[in-house]
């Protein structure tokens, strides 16, 4: 059994359960394929109960709807309108029951996954077991890569690839698109000789006409290549891979456990990126990992830039066997001028993090900077859903 099933402990009443929007400036921009990020906007709950524990979770959508259709104003309404109304309407408030009770929402992903990491890491918090713990996860540390945005110029890419390396990063991952891909990538391998690691993501930024630039990427012996085609496309990437020989991986075209098999099943891709946030929280990424475990499919925790809040649950859900690659999991602190959770992790000189063996959420959330960062809060009722 993947999902661990909750005994009964004493759950007492909520006292708060909130919806939060943050704005986090970035030290340096952000280049994707689908533009410039400055500032991270990003969605927090927060839940309190009577006896004092608190669990914290995060939707880290984008601001625009140019990586999947929801958007930081979207999750933070259907949080307020929806989600958290639906959870606490739960009989019992435990992180499969709270999931199960927000199955009504269609998609929404990131809003569901926000509520339910919420009620993980109060659960956590309750039981005295970390995260790491009721995940069944093994691991007491785990292996990171870097993900590296579009740069000015090759050379600059150098120095970035460089200084990961130096820091003991376990793998690069290249953003690409039309017009920055072969060239970049070639000049990495150069550079990095054969045993590096790299893979590239384009984040849907090329057509099935321009196959034959990707198709090109197969001398560089890239570990995968991230979704190169639309976020709903998926017989066309089980069209490319017939053409390519670097293993395809999907972010964007997974969405549920379901979308997981379906992809697989067609050959879609051979490499799996798992956000628990993207496909709707916890109790799916522990079905998505058994599945691609039982399979032998390579699978690995992507990031979506989140504050330490959503890196925390990532790290705890990493410890799992089933996670084969390295994660896009470098510290908050290295995105943000003031992560909200401080201490924060770092990554050691051999290139992984040490997991969280306290239970909670495992880093302290600093109230005065949620609080001056918030641009936007709603309160629900807790009264009003018995
Ligand atoms: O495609 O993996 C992606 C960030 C925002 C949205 C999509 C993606 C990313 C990243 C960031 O690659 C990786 C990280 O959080 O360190
Ligand atoms: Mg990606």
């Amino acid at each position: 059994m993947p999902v661990p099933a909750f005994v009964d402990i004493e759950r007492p009443p909520l006292h708060l359960a909130e919806v939060l929007v943050v704005r986090l400036p970035l030290l340096a921009p952000f280049v994707t394929g689908f533009g410039v990020t400055d500032s991270r906007h990003t969605v927090l709950v927060h839940v309190v109960g009577a006896d004092g524990v608190e669990g914290w979770g995060e939707g880290p959508a984008l601001d625009h709807p140019y990586y999947l259709p929801e958007t930081v104003g979207s999750t933070f309404l259907c949080i307020r309108d929806f989600a958290l109304p639906l959870a606490l309407r739960a009989t019992v408030h435990d992180p499969v029951s709270i999931h199960e009770a927000m199955r009504p929402i269609r998609g929404n992903t990131f809003a569901r996954a926000a509520v339910e990491a919420a009620f993980w890491s109060l659960e956590s918090g309750r039981r005295g077991l970390s995260m790491r713990a009721m995940f069944g996860g093994g691991r007491a540390a785990v292996p990171v890569g870097e993900s590296l945005g579009i740069a000015e110029s090759i050379d600059h890419t150098l120095a970035e690839v460089a200084q990961r390396l130096d820091d003991g990063y376990r793998r690069i991952k290249l953003k690409i698109e039309p017009g920055w891909d072969v060239d970049v990538v070639r000049a990495v391998r150069t550079f990095t000789g054969d045993d590096v690691m790299i893979t590239v993501d384009a984040n849907a930024s090329y057509t099935t006409d321009q196959a034959d630039q990707l198709v090109a990427l197969d001398e560089f012996g890239l570990a995968c290549i991230e979704q190169p085609l639309g976020w709903d496309q998926l017989t066309e990437h089980a069209e490319l891979q017939k053409r390519i020989t670097t293993p395809i991986c999907l972010d964007e075209s997974l969405r549920s456990l379901d979308d997981v098999r379906r992809a697989l099943y067609l050959d879609a891709c051979r490499n799996v990126n798992l956000k628990p946030a993207r496909v709707g929280g916890i109790v799916t990424s522990l079905e998505i990992a058994d599945l691609c475990e039982q399979r032998g499919i390579p699978l690995w925790c992507g990031g979506m830039m989140e504050s330490g809040i959503g890196r925390a649950s990532n790290l705890a859900l990493c410890s799992l066997d089933a996670f084969t690659d390295p994660a896009d999991m470098s510290p908050a602190r290295l995105l943000f001028e003031d992560d909200v959770v401080d201490p924060t992790y770092d990554v050691e000189p051999d290139g992984t993090i040490a997991v969280p063996t306290s239970p909670g959420l495992g880093f302290e959330v600093c109230m005065d900077r949620v609080e001056s960062r918030t641009v936007q809060r709603a309160a629900v009722d807790v009264a009003s859903c018995p």
